[in-house]
C-alpha cells in the first residue's frame, strides 16, 4: 500500500482545497436548498448534521475515494474478523466482539478459540454479582448493604467507566454512589476514603495488567484502610473485587479469584468499557442497562461494517477530520457536549483519539508523511462560551467543532433545556455565518454610532465565519444512545488510523516517562548521593529536597 500522500487522490484533495478556500458556506447554503438533507444522516438514534462544513459534493467524493483507496473496507473486515491488526503487540482488536451478543453478531476465533462464549460467561458473572450487590444479598463485613462503589484504576481502566457512569447518573440505583480513584497523588484516594465508610464500601480494582503502580498503590491504601477498621482479613473478600486479565497477580494481591472478572488481551485499555471494566457502570445502573449500552454500540458496529462508505457515519466523521487536519492545517478538534451528563466525554475522547492516533511512524515502520491525530479538547456548553469561544469565533486558528446535544433533558426544568439548545444551535450558526463588516456597520449605526468612533470599533466586531462544525443530535442520553455515540467515535478514530497507515492500537509513547520515573523516584526518596540525570532534572530533584526539607 503506497503512503496516503502518494495516492493520486491526495494530490487532487490538495488542489481542491485551494478552490474551497475561496468558497463561503453562506454561498453553499444559499445555492443549495437541499444541503441540510444531503449532508446529514441518522444512525442508532444519533443524527449527524455535517452541512456546516467547508465541503461540497466534489469534496465528499474525493474523500470517499481516499477512504476506498486506503483500504478502509478491508481493514474494517480484518478488525471484526479478529485478525491480529495490532501488529506491534501481536494482538487482535476485538472490542466489537464484546457487544456482538446484543445484536446477533457472529462469533470469531482468536488463536483457535471462540470469543463469544468467553464473553457471555463474564457477562453472566457480572449479572449475578451486580444483582447481589444491588438487591442487598451481597453484604459488607458487618452485615450492612453496600452504599458506595469505588473504582480504582487509571487510563483505560478509569476514563471509560468514569465517563459512562457520570453520563448515566439519572439511572443510578438509589442508595448507591460511585467514586473513581485514578491519580497516584495521595489526595485522590485520601479524599475519596473520607467520603465513605469501610463497612459499606465495595472497591473494584480495575487493571488489565494488574501491574500499574498508580492503581496498585491506591488499592493497597484502600485495603489497609479497610483492614484497620475491620480487623479481619476475611473482610477483604466482601469488599474487594478485581477486573483484570491476570489471575495470578490478582490472587497475589489478596483478592479471591472467585471475585475476579476477566477480560482478554484482545481488548485494548481505552476500548475496554464494554468488558468487565464496565463493572462499576453495571453496578450503578444495572446489568440490563449495561447491556443496552452494548446494544447501542452493536447497532453502530453493524452500520459501520455494512453501510456504503458515503453513508457511513464513522467514515464521514473520520474523513471530515482528515480534510481539516491534513489539507487545511487544523491542529486540533474540539468537542462540546451541550449535555452536562457528558462532562467527561471530551476527556474520554482525548485518550481514545490521542493515544490511538498520536503516532509518527506508520505500520511499516517508516516515518509518516502526513499529519496524524489532532489535539482533542472540549468542555460542556454553555460554560465554554463564557471562556474560550472568543478564540473560535475571532482567533486566527481553524478549529473544527463537534456539538453534541439531546432533544430531551434528563432533568427538565422550566425552559432551561430550550435555552441550552438555543445556545448550541446559535454557536454553530455563528461559526458558519460570521458577521460581515456591512452587517456590523448597520448594527452600529442603529445603536447611534457614526464617524471615527464607528470605524474604530467596526473591525473588532466582525466575525470571519466560515468555521466548520458538526452537530450530533439525539433524543435523550439513554444507555443505548450513549453506546452508539462512544462506538461512533471509536470507529471514526479507527478509519483515520487506517488512512494514515498507523497502528491505532498500541501506545508505546507512554512507556519512556514510566521507565525514567523509576530511577527518579529513587533519587527523590534518598537524598545526598550523586545524581546522574541531565542538569535540569538534577536541579529539580535537588530543589525538591531543599524545599521539602525546609531549605531555600
Ligand atoms: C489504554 C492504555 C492505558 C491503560 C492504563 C491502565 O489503552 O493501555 O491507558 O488502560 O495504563 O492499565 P491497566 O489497566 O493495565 O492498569
Amino acid at each position: 500500500m503506497p503512503d496516503c500522500t502518494e495516492l493520486n487522490v491526495w494530490g487532487e484533495l490538495v488542489a481542491h482545497q485551494k478552490v474551497m478556500r475561496a468558497v463561503s458556506m453562506r454561498t453553499l447554503f444559499s445555492g443549495d436548498t437541499e444541503r441540510f438533507q444531503q449532508f446529514s444522516l441518522m444512525v442508532g438514534g444519533i443524527f449527524l448534521d455535517y452541512s456546516k462544513h467547508l465541503v461540497n459534493v466534489e469534496t465528499m467524493n474525493l474523500l470517499m475515494t481516499l477512504a476506498r483507496e486506503s483500504g478502509v473496507t478491508e481493514a474494517t473486515r480484518a478488525m471484526f474478523n479478529g485478525e491480529k491488526i495490532n501488529t506491534t503487540e501481536n494482538r487482535a482488536v476485538l472490542h466489537t466482539a464484546l457487544r456482538a451478543s446484543q445484536c446477533a453478531g457472529r462469533d470469531v476465533l482468536v488463536d483457535g478459540k471462540a470469543v463469544l462464549p468467553q464473553i457471555s460467561e463474564v457477562l453472566s458473572h457480572m449479572r449475578t454479582f451486580t444483582q447481589h450487590v444491588r438487591d442487598g444479598h451481597w453484604l459488607g463485613y458487618t452485615g450492612r448493604r453496600i452504599t458506595d462503589v469505588v473504582n480504582i484504576g487509571i487510563g483505560g481502566s478509569d476514563l471509560g467507566p468514569a465517563m459512562v457512569t457520570q453520563a448515566l447518573r439519572p439511572y443510578w440505583q438509589t442508595g448507591l454512589t460511585a467514586h473513581f480513584v485514578s491519580n497516584v497523588d495521595p489526595s485522590h484516594i485520601v479524599e475519596t476514603l473520607a467520603k465513605v465508610q469501610a463497612e459499606t464500601t465495595l472497591f473494584i480494582v480495575a487493571s488489565k495488567s494488574f501491574g500499574t503502580p498508580e492503581t496498585l498503590l491506591n488499592a493497597q491504601v484502600a485495603r489497609q484502610w479497610l483492614l484497620e477498621q475491620a480487623q479481619d482479613e476475611k473482610a477483604v473478600a466482601r469488599h474487594f473485587v478485581a477486573v483484570s486479565t491476570h489471575t495470578e497477580k490478582v490472587k497475589a494481591f489478596g483478592i479471591d479469584a472467585a471475585n475476579m472478572f476477566g477480560f482478554w488481551d484482545w481488548v485494548g485499555g481505552r476500548y475496554s468499557v464494554w468488558s468487565a471494566v464496565g463493572l462499576s457502570v453495571a453496578l450503578m445502573v444495572g446489568m440490563d442497562r449495561f447491556e443496552q449500552l452494548l446494544a447501542g454500540a452493536c447497532e453502530m458496529d453493524a452500520h459501520f461494517l455494512t453501510a456504503p462508505l458515503d453513508q457511513n457515519m464513522p467514515v464521514i466523521m473520520a474523513l471530515l477530520g482528515i480534510w481539516y487536519n491534513d489539507f487545511w492545517g487544523a491542529q486540533c478538534h474540539a468537542v462540546f457536549p451541550y449535555d452536562q451528563y457528558l462532562a467527561r466525554f471530551p476527556a474520554y475522547l482525548q485518550q481514545l483519539d490521542m493515544e490511538s492516533n498520536g503516532k509518527g511512524v506508520s505500520r511499516n515502520g517508516k516515518a509518516v508523511r502526513c499529519t496524524t491525530g489532532p489535539v482533542v479538547w472540549g468542555e460542556p456548553g454553555t460554560n465554554g462560551q463564557h471562556a474560550f469561544y472568543q478564540l473560535l469565533h475571532q482567533g486566527t486558528r481553524l478549529i473544527p467543532v463537534d456539538f453534541l446535544a439531546a432533544a430531551e433533558s434528563r432533568r427538565p426544568l422550566g425552559h432551561q433545556h430550550e435555552t441550552l439548545l438555543a445556545n448550541c444551535f446559535a454557536q454553530s450558526k455563528a461559526l458558519m455565518l460570521g458577521k460581515t463588516a456591512e452587517e456590523v456597520e448597520i448594527e452600529l449605526r442603529a445603536s447611534g454610532l457614526s464617524g471615527e468612533v464607528l470605524q474604530a470599533l467596526l473591525p473588532h466586531k466582525v466575525f470571519p465565519g466560515n468555521r466548520p462544525s458538526s452537530t450530533l443530535l439525539y433524543r435523550k442520553l439513554d444507555p443505548y444512545t450513549l453506546g452508539a455515540l462512544i462506538c461512533l467515535y471509536e470507529h471514526k478514530v479507527f478509519v483515520q488510523g487506517v488512512i494514515w497507515q498507523i497502528n491505532s492500537f498500541d501506545q508505546w509513547g507512554v512507556e519512556l516517562g514510566k521507565q525514567l520515573a523509576v530511577s527518579i523516584e529513587q533519587d527523590l526518596l534518598e537524598s545526598g548521593h550523586t545524581l546522574a540525570h541531565d542538569a535540569s532534572t538534577n536541579g529539580l530533584i535537588e530543589l525538591f529536597h531543599a524545599l521539602r526539607d525546609g531549605g531555600e
